[in-house]
């Protein structure tokens, strides 16, 4: 039966963007039993971007448009488990409710702890914060914002008197100079990068200054680029701010109004600043290059220092920050339009987390831990108990686990075995613990796999509540799904628990809009202005209202109805005094923890979403980079003996991991250095989980762990062979060295190697595989075996294996999979690889939006399309979300090189 669409507006669950999702689907159609393949979640269709949503107005990069490819039901988590046992909720609740009870009664309430997420939705969040630090009395409750955000929120609340984001999107298109600091935004906030393209072809004389030591697909639109050494930052803006004194060209009356401690701010600033010519030494630019900075700073009122995690995780993250404020600060360049300090920020809710209290040294609302907003905090809660003093942070709060200090610990909505530093003592420190809670949507994430209970959680689409976006903005996420088995949404689990403690009146909420409620009145108690963070025109909303609002920047209430565009516009800070305070900040150069002559540098591609949990889900996001990589300089490749597309083992005295090697001609990686994504872990790599190598190294003030800057060493891994396998089978982790993992769009697909024979291997798939036809080639001494497995006629399997690296693309054998009947030509095909008689097909995809591959692309190049817009119109590719067009670019221009480089030749 077709029954009409129904449609619904939501909010994407990636980035800090927070773009608006319009989703359409057959009502009716999906039941809570329904074991939902990706071919059944065809009621749902693809997702669109939410015309009318300020942050994007209807556009979506591609893993917001690949929303729909990840909601089927693989590997969810459905019901409660106790040490890998079903159990009933009632059972799994009332076991974690009597361990804190017990842990309490025995050790204090310190002994518990939760660690939460930004991508917790902010009732979730709220009632976490509430249950822990009003009920339970500990403040254990941090998050992997820690990790995320902590530096910045650090910085804002040292200099401006609160966590309060100035600015918004609408500054980036109408600043005139925009300075992208420790930021790959054409990646990682890839809409709010579309809108920068746009805001920059739209005015030519906008000027884009990149500062990254890597030159990424950001720097695409970069008018400068300055590749520093990693971690120099703070020389640059102190200089940059000797420089502007010196120049004459501060902003005294803003500074005399507004601000207190410019002098001493002024002197700690000269003591690290120098000439260019001495600066261009720690920073490793060109004085050329700098002295253009300089001036372009000077001479433009209209600046946006928009900054990320190059700048937040490092040890000296905190003062990064204030050297930036410290400069808008001293320009008056805060709070208008298209000129402030911008932290954007990663996660859907990192700033929804930030709002409640979600961090251990914060308690609630914009509020921290002095008596009086203790006292305020308690009397609205009619806490019992109220945490007394600030908790663990992350790093610490894990070091207290394996210290056995903690003895319970509840993890909710993270995955830190992949994403803390030190990720295999984060595994020691489970161990130890007495019991260790996950609530997750999926089943078999590495730190499920490390716990004792499993709470099954209602995942994006399934859930209802709120995020806010990087600039302040609250958009609702509404549900469109029923959820599978018995996942139940966060707020749901956290406030059934807090009921079996004993504290049934306030944690009686039965809806995700009673949470907001309490927590917009808790905004507005006794605020009178006093506070930023204030919602009290939300109070009161109905459930229709709550399901029905707009988007909305905080805060609201009688002075902003609507909404308040630009924080300190008006000159009013925060503080004590109400004036911005400059810090003192002394540049200092990241310390050496770890033993290796080459610094890792981690970070993010464009596809995937941290530990992938969810995006690995998509082929379509799987096809843009398949493998774990390292990038590396040339230079650093030979004197290893390192080959482009070698395995390379990177290593130090904590661990290591096992990746594919880019060596890197074009100068985008700097000598001495490594990039290497996140997101690879245990359910989908072999050995990539490169926290293991990462130092506890954190910044003093916000515990924010250096996660950018790692000593290692790196060495070819010699293998005896390498292959692939393509299966409509799940096959499981692998017993080879090396297997990456990964969907593709017919079934399964793993990059293979080992040191050993394969032999062993290959029977081992036979005995996972069913039973069938096996078509063989093999040439052992060589190690290469080539196999295709059929059932009736149809492809189950195949396995390449070779001693040298040398296989084109598989796009044409994943179609074979769909083929109801192999036909007697593409049979005899299936060894080669490729149709007969036929060449390699389209290549790896780079527009994911519309599956255009890279060998397409070449032809379309060599035959005359010479601009990522005339590709476009050809091939579509770059043409909806945008995201690709960087790449296009650079396809573009290694063509024309190679074409220069053969006319060269040819001339000779
Ligand atoms: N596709 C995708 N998008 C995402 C995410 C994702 O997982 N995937 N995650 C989201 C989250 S939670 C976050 S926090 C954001 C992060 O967004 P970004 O911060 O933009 O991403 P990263 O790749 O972590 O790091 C940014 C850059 O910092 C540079 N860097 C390293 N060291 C230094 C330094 O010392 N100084 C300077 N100036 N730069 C340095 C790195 O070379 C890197 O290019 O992305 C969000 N968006
Ligand atoms: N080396 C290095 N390490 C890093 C970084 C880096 O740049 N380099 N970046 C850091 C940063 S900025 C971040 S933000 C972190 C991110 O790191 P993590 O937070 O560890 O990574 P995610 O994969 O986002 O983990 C989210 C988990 O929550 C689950 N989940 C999704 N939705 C829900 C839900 O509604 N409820 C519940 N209960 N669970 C849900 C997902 O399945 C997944 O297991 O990594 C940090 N670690
Ligand atoms: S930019 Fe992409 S990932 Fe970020 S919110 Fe928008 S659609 Fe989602
Ligand atoms: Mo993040």
């Amino acid at each position: 039966m077709i029954t009409e669409l129904q449609q619904t507006n939501t909010t994407c669950p990636y980035c800090g963007v927070g773009c608006g999702v319009t989703v359409q689907y057959q009502a009716g159609e999906i039941s809570p039993t329904a074991n939902l393949t990706t071919a059944q979640t065809g009621s749902v269709q693809p997702v669109a971007g939410m015309q009318a949503h300020p942050a994007n107005f209807g556009r979506l990069c591609v893993k917001g448009s690949a929303l729909h490819e990840t909601i089927d039901h693989t590997d969810r988590l459905l019901y409660p488990t106790m040490n890998g046992k079903r159990t009933s909720w009632d059972k799994a609740l009332s076991l974690v409710a009597d361990k804190i009870q017990q842990v309490i009664h025995t050790h204090g309430p310190d002994a518990v702890a939760f660690y939460g997420s930004g991508q917790l939705l902010t009732e979730d969040y709220y009632v976490a914060n509430k249950l822990m630090k009003g009920f339970i009395g500990s403040a254990n409750m941090d998050t992997n914002s820690r990790l995320c955000m902590a530096s910045a929120v650090a910085s804002y609340k040292r200099s401006l008197g609160s966590d309060t984001v100035p600015g918004n999107y609408e500054d980036l298109e109408k600043t005139d100079l925009l300075i992208m600091v420790g930021s790959n935004a054409a990646w990682a906030h890839p809409i709010l990068f579309q809108r920068i393209v746009a805001a920059k072809k739209a005015n030519p004389a906008m000027k884009v200054v990149v500062i990254d030591p890597r030159r990424t697909a950001t720097c695409d639109i970069a008018d400068l680029h300055l590749a520093i050494r990693p971690g120099s930052d703070t020389f640059l803006f102190n200089a940059l701010l000797t420089y502007m004194d010196q120049s004459n060209a501060l902003d005294y009356s803003f500074i005399h109004n507004h601000t207190d401690g410019i002098a001493e701010a002024l002197e700690s600033a000269s003591a690290s600043s120098a000439t260019f010519e001495e600066l261009a030494q720690p920073l490793d630019v060109s004085s050329s290059d700098l002295n253009l900075f300089f001036e372009w700073f000077r001479d433009t009122p209209k600046t946006v220092t928009f900054y990320s995690q190059g700048v937040n995780q490092s040890s000296a993250g905190t003062d990064k920050a204030n050297a930036i404020i410290n400069l808008h600060l001293a320009t008056g360049r805060i709070g208008k339009e298209g000129a402030s300090p911008f932290s954007i920020t990663g996660q859907p809710n990192a700033m929804g987390g930030r709002e409640v209290g979600g961090l251990a040294n914060q308690l609630a609302a914009h509020m921290d831990f002095s008596a009086a907003e203790r006292d305020l905090v308690r009397r609205f809660w009619q806490a019992p108990t109220i945490a007394e003093r600030p908790g663990h942070k992350a790093v610490d709060l894990f070091n207290a686990v394996k210290e056995g200090k903690i003895k319970f610990l509840w993890i909710m909505s993270t995955n830190p075995l992949v994403s803390m530093p030190d990720a295999d003592d984060v595994k020691e420190a489970m161990k130890r613990c007495e019991l260790v809670v996950v609530s997750d949507c999926m089943a078999n994430t590495d730190t499920t796999a490390a716990a004792h209970v499993l709470l099954p959680a209602a995942s994006w689409g399934e859930k209802n509540g709120t995020v806010t976006n990087s600039e302040r903005r609250i958009s609702r996420q509404r549900g469109f799904l029923p959820s599978p088995g018995e996942a139940m949404p966060d707020w749901w689990i956290i406030s059934q628990v807090g009921r079996r403690l004993g504290h049934e009146e306030a944690f009686n909420y039965e809806h995700a809009s009673d949470v907001f409620d309490e927590h917009a009145r808790l905004s507005a108690f006794e605020n009178n202005g006093k506070r930023d963070f204030d919602l009290s025109g939300l109070v009161g909303m109905s459930r229709s209202q709550y399901d029905a609002l707009a988007p909305i920047q905080w805060p609201v209430n009688d002075q902003y109805p609507s909404g308040r565009a630009r924080f300190f516009d008006d000159g009013h800070f925060y503080t004590a005094t109400g004036k911005a305070k400059f810090i003192n900040v002394e540049a200092r150069l990241p310390e050496v923890h770890s033993q290796g002559d080459l610094v890792m540098n981690t970070g993010r591609i464009r596809d995937h979403w941290h530990t992938m949990t969810r995006t690995a889900k998509s082929a379509r996001l799987g096809q843009h980079i398949a493998e774990p990589y390292a990038d590396i300089h040339p230079d650093d490749a030979n004197l290893r003996g390192i080959k482009h597309g070698d395995l390379v083992e990177i290593h130090n005295e904590r661990g290591h991991i096992i990746v594919r090697a880019q060596v890197i001609n074009d100068g985008r990686q700097r000598k001495g250095e490594l990039f290497v994504p996140m997101h690879w872990t245990n359910r989908y790599a072999s050995k990539a989980r490169m926290g293991t190598l990462i130092a506890k190294t954190t910044d003093p003030i916000s515990g924010q762990p250096e996660l950018k800057f790692t000593q290692v060493n790196a060495r070819p891994f010699n293998t005896a062979w390498q292959g692939f396998i393509l299966s409509r089978k799940d096959l499981g982790p692998l017993p080879a060295d090396y297997w990456i993992y990964g969907v593709t769009e017919t079934g399964h697909g793993y990059e293979i190697a080992d040191r050993e024979s394969p032999l062993a291997l290959i029977e081992t798939l036979k005995a996972r595989l069913p039973e069938g036809d096996w078509i063989t080639l093999s040439d052992p001494s060589h190690n290469h075996y080539r196999l295709a497995l059929l059932t009736d006629g149809r492809l189950q399997a195949v396995i390449f294996i070779h001693q040298n690296y040398d296989f084109g693309a598989r796009q044409w054998l994943i179609e074979r999979f769909n083929d109801e009947t192999l036909s007697a030509n593409d049979r005899k095909a299936l060894l080669a690889g490729r149709p007969l008689g036929k060449q390699a097909d389209k290549g790896a995809i780079i527009c994911s939006c519309f599956q255009v591959g890279e060998n397409t692309i070449k032809n379309s190049i060599q035959q005359g399309c010479s601009t990522a817009e005339a590709l476009g119109e050809a091939l579509k590719c770059g043409t909806n979300c945008g995201s690709c067009i960087p790449e296009l670019k650079a396809l573009i221009q290694r063509e024309a090189l190679a074409t220069n480089a053969a006319d060269a030749m040819t001339a000779e």
